[in-house]
């Protein structure tokens, strides 16, 4: 399905008077600090987040899911979906596919596909934490860490499986997140469990391609409840720099025990040029895949705040990823509400006075870094973020759009209303 780009523009001169006014104050605002909005604008066009091949339907938990209607049935549907994101804010530009969720039966196809969407394929996911039908080994009890030599040649193949995929799409890109651990005290050995990681890791390693990256994501707990092979970012740094340059850690929001300082983990990450991948999302408990932003929009920018320091000082970037997919709302409004509050802490974050907040640490004056932080956290710059989207073509409040186009009920019509979509 394609946007009509007519019914998108004459919605937006509808919202146009007031965005305007709104743009206005905005504009004066920055102005006072000696902001250059046409800046702030140019950085918000650049930013392109992927969406994963998963994120289109309806997420589950684990006592059920109501899988809402015209969900994609197939790859080319589901990249039909994040083309209509992309359409709608001009910021979802790339798409992350899970292997073996989504494998692309014509590549040349799939490409074309998603060069008509204007998008590209970002990191390829492997998955070892599920039994695919005919697969000859189990995961129960691990993948690439199992104490079976022959379970990690199985995980290793897989992965390099899904590297020959994502070089036929133009992927850049593994993203390995492992499920191994165990549940209860002495079922395996922490060192072992290890050190078959480390080795498993190494012979994927081996094949990389040049200009390939392999992220490292690391969660504290879920699936297993004892221990994590992976369980944080020190784990997931040693593996990366044990393995090489072409190795780095993934940060994803919600594999984080609550309260955990993520804006530091992000600083110390990006000083050591460690930092490959970001999965977004939000949460209050664990890995509750909620919107981002729903709840800690204030811990959203301090984290951006961190990024945009580092994002100065080098034009590589983290590999972005929405990693969430809840189980109330229509998934595409809530990849848009998502985009929409990642967007709005970028911005914030860019209008940080770093000047400012260097004489404030200088000085050891906490009362002013504070100032510095929210006087840019309580701008409100979604006339800016509008203004991007407008510019590049986007919809100035794409859930409007989504909605008064009738985009589900044309998706429930194509595609029927009881449809489950490959994921979790
Ligand atoms: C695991 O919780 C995770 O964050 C990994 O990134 C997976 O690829 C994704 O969620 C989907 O299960
Ligand atoms: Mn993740």
């Amino acid at each position: 399905m394609h946007i009509d780009k007519n019914r998108l523009e004459k919605l937006n001169k509808e919202r146009l008077p007031r965005h305007q006014r709104l743009l206005e104050l905005s504009m004066a605002h920055l102005e006072g600090q000696g902001i250059d909005m046409e800046d702030v604008v140019k950085e918000l066009q650049a930013f392109q987040m992927a969406i994963p091949s998963w994120a289109l339907g309806t997420g589950g938990t684990r006592f059920g899911r109501f899988a809402g209607g015209g969900e994609p049935r197939d790859l080319q549907e589901k990249i039909a979906d994040v083309g209509v994101l992309h359409a709608l804010n001009q910021s979802s530009g790339a798409i992350s596919l899970h292997i073996p969720w989504d494998v692309p039966s014509d590549f040349q196809a799939i490409k074309d596909l998603a060069r008509s969407y204007d998008l590209v394929f970002d990191a390829v996911n492997s998955n070892t934490f599920q039994d695919q039908p005919g697969q000859p080994l189990s995961y129960k009890f691990g993948s690439l860490s199992h104490i079976s030599a022959d379970v990690r040649a199985q995980a290793i193949e897989h992965n390099l499986e899904v590297i020959k995929i994502g070089e036929q799409l133009g992927s850049k890109a593994l993203t390995v997140w492992l499920a191994d651990g165990s549940s209860f005290p002495g079922q395996h050995s922490f060192r072992t469990a290890f050190e078959n990681t480390l080795d498993s890791l190494q012979s994927i390693y081996k094949h990389l391609p040049t200009g390939w990256s392999v992220f490292i994501e690391y969660k504290p707990y879920e699936p297993n409840f004892y221990s994590m092979v992976i369980p944080d970012w020190g784990t997931s740094h040693l593996l990366a720099s044990k393995l090489g340059p072409q190795a780095s850690c993934l940060v994803d929001l919600g594999h984080h025990l609550p309260n955990t300082n993520i804006e530091q983990i992000v600083a110390i990450l990006m000083m050591e040029g460690k930092l490959g991948g970001f999965h977004f999302n939000d949460s209050k408990y664990g890995d509750d895949d909620l919107t981002v932003g729903a709840l800690k929009p204030y811990q959203l920018f301090l984290i951006f705040n961190e990024l945009v320091d580092d994002m100065k000082n080098t034009a590589s970037r983290p590999s972005w990823m929405i990693d969430a997919s809840h189980n109330l709302k229509d998934p595409m409004e809530d990849l848009l509400q998502s985009i929409e509050a990642i967007l709005i802490a970028y911005a914030q974050a860019l209008l940080v006075d770093r000047t400012k907040l260097l004489e404030a640490q200088q000085a050891n004056d906490a009362t002013l870094a504070q100032e510095v932080l929210q006087e840019a956290y309580r701008t409100d710059v979604r006339a800016l973020v509008a203004e991007a989207r407008r510019r590049a073509g986007g919809a100035l409040s794409p859930i409007v759009v989504f909605r008064a186009l009738g985009i589900r009920n044309t998706l429930v019509k194509e595609r029927g209303s009881s449809v489950t979509s490959t994921g979790l």
